[in-house]
C-alpha cells in the first residue's frame, strides 16, 4: 500500500491572477469568492482536498498588491507570513500579465519551500507565449515544477494536485475526511453575499465594504420544510456609498441579495429567507479593532 501523506500548501501571487478560482476548483466546493475586481480575498482561507493517497490542506491569501490601508497592509502580510508555515508553495502567474514580481520572488528564495509556478489564463495567450514565459521563470529560480493551466478551460488542474503530492511527505489526516474547509457557515455565507455585492457595485464602493451576520436559523415552515432565516449586514464607508449600495428604491441591495440567495440556497440545500441591510462604518479599513479580525496570527 502507499504511505499516506498530508501537508499545508498556500497559493500566493499577485491579486487578480486566478488563485481562489484554482482553489475552488480543486477543492470542488466555493470557499472563496471570485470576481474580476483586484483584492476580492480578503483573509486567509483553508480548503481541504482528500484524495486517496492524501489530504491536502491548501491556503487561499490576499492578493499581494501595493497597500493603501490597514486593511491592505494586513492582507499582504497575512499572503506572504503563509510561507514559512507550509510544506508546498503554489506561486501564481497571469499568463496574460506576467511581469516579474521581484519582491515575491526574493520572499520565495528566502522560504526555501517547495515551490510550484502555476502559470494561469493560458487560454488569453498562444502556445509561443507559454514556451516564452516559462524559458523566463525557469532561469530566476529552480521551481520544482512549472505548470500552464487554465482554470476557465479546466485545462491541467488536477496536474496541480499530482505534483503537490510529489512533494508532499509522510503524515496522518488533519482534518475528517468529510470536511472541505475551515471556514464556518456563518463565514461561507458572509462570502457568498460579499462576492455578489463586488460583481455587481463599482468603482471605490466594493472595496469598502465587509459582511458580517447578524442572524441565521433554520425553522420549519407550515408545509414542513426546512427553512434558514438569514440577516447580513453590508458595512460601508460612506453614506454616499450607502445609497449606492441600496439604490433607486432598493434596486440595487434587491439584486444583491436575489443573486445571493441562489447560491446560498444550492450551498445549503434550502430555502432561504435572507435580509440585507446597510450601514456605515466610517474608516473601518483603517481601524485597529475591525482590521485585526483578518490577522490568523498575532
Ligand atoms: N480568462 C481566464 N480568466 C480566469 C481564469 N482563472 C480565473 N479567471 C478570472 O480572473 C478573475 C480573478 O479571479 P480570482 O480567482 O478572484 O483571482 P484571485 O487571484 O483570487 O484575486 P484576489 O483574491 O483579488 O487576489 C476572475 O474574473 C476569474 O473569473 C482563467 O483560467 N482564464
Ligand atoms: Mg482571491
Amino acid at each position: 500500500m502507499k504511505e499516506f501523506k498530508s501537508g499545508f500548501v498556500t497559493v500566493i501571487g499577485r491579486t487578480n491572477v486566478g488563485k481562489s478560482s484554482i482553489i475552488n476548483d480543486l477543492v470542488g466546493e466555493k470557499i472563496s469568492a471570485i470576481t474580476n475586481k483586484p483584492q476580492t480575498t480578503r483573509k486567509v482561507i483553508k480548503g481541504i482536498i482528500n484524495r486517496e493517497n492524501s489530504q491536502i490542506i491548501i491556503i487561499d491569501t490576499p492578493g499581494i498588491h501595493k497597500p493603501k490601508s490597514k486593511l491592505g497592509n494586513v492582507m499582504v502580510e497575512e499572503a506572504i507570513s503563509s510561507i514559512p508555515d507550509v510544506d508546498v508553495v503554489l506561486y501564481v502567474i497571469d499568463g496574460s500579465n506576467s511581469k516579474i514580481d521581484e519582491k515575491t520572488i526574493e520572499k520565495i528564495k528566502e522560504a526555501k519551500k517547495p515551490t510550484i509556478l502555476i502559470i494561469n489564463k493560458i487560454d488569453l495567450i498562444d502556445a509561443k507565449k507559454v514556451a516564452e514565459i516559462i524559458d523566463e521563470y525557469k532561469n530566476i529560480y529552480d521551481f520544482k515544477a512549472i505548470i500552464p493551466v487554465s482554470v476557465k478551460q479546466k485545462k491541467n488542474i488536477d496536474i496541480i494536485l499530482e505534483e503537490i503530492e510529489n512533494n508532499l511527505k509522510t503524515g496522518p489526516a488533519y482534518y475528517d475526511i468529510e470536511e472541505y474547509t475551515n471556514q464556518t457557515l456563518r463565514d461561507l455565507v458572509e462570502e457568498v453575499v460579499r462576492e455578489k455585492a463586488l460583481k455587481l457595485l463599482q468603482d471605490e464602493v466594493p472595496h469598502g465594504i465587509f459582511v458580517e451576520t447578524n442572524k441565521m436559523k433554520t425553522r420549519k415552515t407550515k408545509t414542513g420544510e426546512k427553512i434558514f432565516d438569514i440577516e447580513e449586514t453590508i458595512f460601508c464607508l460612506r453614506e454616499s456609498h450607502k445609497g449606492i449600495i441600496i439604490g433607486k428604491q432598493g434596486s440595487m441591495l434587491k439584486k444583491i441579495g436575489t443573486y445571493a440567495r441562489q447560491d446560498l440556497e444550492k450551498m445549503l440545500d434550502s430555502k432561504v429567507n435572507l435580509k440585507l441591510w446597510v450601514k456605515v462604518k466610517e474608516d473601518w479599513i483603517n481601524l485597529d479593532s475591525f482590521v485585526n479580525r483578518f490577522k490568523t496570527k498575532e
